[in-house]
């Protein structure tokens, strides 16, 4: 097992992390930005230390910086938790190149699936099913149009290196093809510096449903069931639960089943989301995270099983301490982020924490970094705490989300908090019925207070 951890992260994640080595046993180093040197992560770990200015590309995206502060503090892994470097390729090579091992899958599967071509085309062929489509690269608007005719309109273009849904285009019939094309391409090499783009069959109202998986060097692979994050506005997820409220057991198990088969073919470890859109019954990959997620602790919630303590244990080579069969699914588990921004435009909101009281509880879980006086700065992520509530069905989820939510108090920013207490009393998220739309759509009619 390892000594030392460094954590390349702040905030919420950075504690989580934090929280698993101390349970293992294992020493850690905090890495901070000028601004975030009061922070919770900080004060909490053995060692820290300050790695630059505050923009993330002088702090937490400095790679040089990182890898100095680990060879510092002696430290013999680095945990890169969310976002940040977490899908890095480089700098898992750099970690493993200064004889650090880098918590996440190997440096190879991670440029894979930073390839959305090969990531899908990979998948398709370990078994998992895709959405029909272009076979690869798409080099011709002709090309396109005589795609367009195989798989149907709408089509959907993407970028290559994209994911997280930056720079698609979408198009209705086939005199939208040139346009479309055209603007992908240049959004593609404007966004990623690579204009390469791949084509789908557009799929109008999706659920987005993803599988959560982890494995170790020993070919063991286990699935926790699936998280719906449907409940999102650009890209951000609000919302996260498990289990779906459109898939029955059998479907879970078969998706599992399916998924869980392919990744042990792959020989991946670590943690890993495999991403699916979800219409009329099938499945869809899109894309996969080799990364711990913000909405993991859903998954914590409702099999009991610690992520964060497997994954630095497969990182460090011992094996997986459940087998499928281990992995009982109990309850209902939604997440809820409160970010600090206006519930109606979304702007970041920084600024003090003037009051803060947290809910608490049988079945609520607090995960966060704010304290009273803290001060939300302006140059990171928004999300300055999840609350997540578990039960045993959920509509006891639902009315324990509602006695949390309104216990809960912060003041002196804006955050999301009232946009949730809305959107929990709203009846199509009591009854389960919403796509990816579902949130833009309604968000009016939400914030208006008309339900
Ligand atoms: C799609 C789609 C519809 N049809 N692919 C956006 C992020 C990227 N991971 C996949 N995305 C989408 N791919 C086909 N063939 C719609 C989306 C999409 C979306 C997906 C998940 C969550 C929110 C979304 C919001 C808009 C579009």
């Amino acid at each position: 097992m390892f000594n030392k951890i460094l954590i390349a992260n702040r905030g919420d994640i950075a504690i989580r992390i934090l929280r698993a080595c101390k349970e293992i046993g294992i020493k850690t180093v905090a890495v901070h930005s000028v601004v975030d040197a009061a922070l919770m992560h900080v004060k909490l770990a053995d060692e820290s230390v300050c790695i630059g200015g505050n923009r993330s590309s002088e702090s937490y995206l400095n790679i040089s910086a990182i890898l100095s502060a680990a060879e510092v503090t002696g430290a013999d892994a680095v945990h890169p938790g969310v976002g940040f470097l977490s899908e890095n390729e480089k700098f898992a090579r750099m970690v493993a190149g200064n004889g650090m091992t880098f918590i996440g899958p190997s440096p190879e599967h991670m440029r894979m699936m930073g390839d959305k071509i090969i990531a899908k085309k990979t998948m398709a062929e370990l078994g998992i099913p895709v959405v029909t489509g272009s076979d690869g690269e798409v080099k011709s608007e002709n090309e396109a149009k005589e795609i367009a005719l195989q798989t149907g309109y709408p089509v959907l273009f993407k970028a290559a290196s994209g994911g997280g849904g930056k720079g698609m285009k979408v198009a209705q019939q086939e005199d939208e093809i040139e346009n479309a094309y055209k603007m992908a391409k240049a959004e593609a090499r404007a966004n990623f510096g690579d204009d390469g783009i791949y084509m789908e069959r557009y799929l109008a109202h999706p659920r987005h449903i993803e599988i959560q998986i982890l494995a170790d060097t020993f070919g063991n692979v286990v699935h926790l069931g699936e998280r719906d994050c449907s409940i999102q506005r650009n890209h951000q997820k609000l919302l996260e639960e498990s289990p779906s409220v459109v898939l029955t057991e059998d479907e879970r198990e078969k998706i599992g089943d399916i998924v869980t088969k392919a990744i042990r073919k792959l020989g991946y470890v670590g943690v890993g989301t495999l991403e699916f859109l979800y219409e009329n019954g099938e499945f869809f990959f899109m894309e996969m995270n080799t990364r711990l997620q913000v909405e993991h602790s859903v998954s914590e919630e409702i099999t009991g099983i610690d992520l964060v303590n497997e994954q630095i244990k497969v990182a460090a080579g011992e094996k997986l301490s459940v087998t499928q069969d281990d992995v009982k699914f109990n309850g209902h588990a939604i997440e809820f982020r409160i970010n600090a921004e206006n519930p109606e435009n979304f702007m970041p909101s920084p600024g003090r924490i003037e009051e803060l009281y947290f809910p608490g509880g049988k079945g609520v879980r607090i995960d966060s970094h704010i304290y009273r006086d803290y001060i939300v700065p302006p140059y990171y992520d928004s999300l300055i705490a999840k609350i997540i509530v578990h039960s045993k069905t959920r509509e006891e989820c639902l009315s324990k989300a509602k006695r949390a939510l309104d216990e809960l108090v912060i003041e002196g920013v804006e955050t999301t908090a009232d946009l949730h207490r809305k959107l929990i009393r709203n009846k199509d998220i009591m009854s389960g019925d919403f796509d990816i739309h579902w949130l833009e759509n309604n968000l009016e009619t939400l914030t208006k207070g008309e339900q």
